[in-house]
């Protein structure tokens, strides 16, 4: 944990979220500013700045994150329908959160990526 990490403060029970799913590995929570009807943000427990450094240190963590995916997926009913999993990673890509987490966007048509 690194303490002046927002997710892994929100992993630790320090800043509220609402939690949608967790493994021994993972907390998925809802993003606060959501960008399609449903929005959920994938962590991995472990700190990590962002998806290479986790897929480098703890492959299977990363892993975990897509298997966690799928399963919200389905609770939200938007298996069938379809979603988008994005990374941002560094701040050209918009990454504001230094903390690897994976996005999980659906529940209506989404438009092409930038
Ligand atoms: P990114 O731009 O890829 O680093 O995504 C960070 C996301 O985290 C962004 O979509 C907004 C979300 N977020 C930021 N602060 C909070 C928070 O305190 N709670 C929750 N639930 N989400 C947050």
């Amino acid at each position: 944990m690194s303490d002046d990490c927002l997710f892994c403060r929100i992993v630790a029970g320090e800043i509220p979220a609402t939690v949608v799913h967790e493994t021994k590995t993972t907390l998925a929570f809802r993003d606060i500013a959501p960008q399609a009807p449903v929005h959920v943000v994938l962590v991995p427990k472990l700190h990590e700045p962002h998806a290479v450094a986790l897929a480098e240190r703890a492959p299977g963590e990363l892993t975990d994150l897509f298997v966690a995916a799928g399963e919200v997926a389905v609770a939200e009913g938007i298996a069938d329908s379809g979603f988008r999993l994005l990374f941002n990673t560094g701040a050209d890509a918009g990454q504001t959160v230094f903390h690897a987490h994976l996005h999980l966007l659906g529940g209506k048509p989404l438009g092409p990526l930038a």
